[in-house]
């Protein structure tokens, strides 16, 4: 957790911890947009989510993400198995320096198991992405997600 320490000894740092970064400014820095957890339908535990995130500043590589709204979160990719579309996990995603990882419906997206009941539409739930750096860092970017309807 290497934004604890300059919070400690300058709380006016802490805007630049948000979003993960290293505390001198150097090593890769992490940002998001359209963060977004679709409702699950007809009481099902199991759903999907997406995030732009880009990184600058160095290369990352998305190993894990958890959310405190489903018990296991996964990231998984589409691919054709025999003239089907179908989806299977990935252990990571690797992300360039200066480029944007998008998850989406129909593309690399989340996958959200064991997700709580009462979760609907329109509410907000956190998504926390974990990263390792090319020398071995780990990173943690944390979403705040949008809960969606289908159809948005
Ligand atoms: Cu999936």
């Amino acid at each position: 957790m290497r934004c604890l320490a300059p919070l400690l000894l300058a709380p006016a740092l802490i805007a630049a911890c948000q979003p993960a970064s290293s505390p001198a400014g150097d090593g890769p820095v992490l940002s998001y947009e359209d963060a977004f957890i679709m409702a699950p339908i007809g009481g099902r535990d199991v759903t999907m989510g997406g995030i732009r995130i880009t990184v600058e500043g160095g290369d990352v590589t998305l190993t894990g993400a958890r959310s405190d709204v489903a018990a296991t979160v996964e990231t998984h990719t589409m691919a054709m198995v025999n003239d089907k579309m179908t989806m299977r996990p990935v252990e990571s995603f690797e992300i360039k320096d200066g480029e944007t990882l998008e998850l989406k419906r129909g593309g690399d997206h989340l996958m959200l198991f064991g997700v709580v009941p009462d979760l609907a539409a329109g509410e907000a739930a956190n998504i926390s992405f974990t990263f390792e750096t090319a020398d071995g860092e780990t990173l943690t970017l944390e979403a705040e997600a949008e809960v969606r309807a289908r159809g948005e």
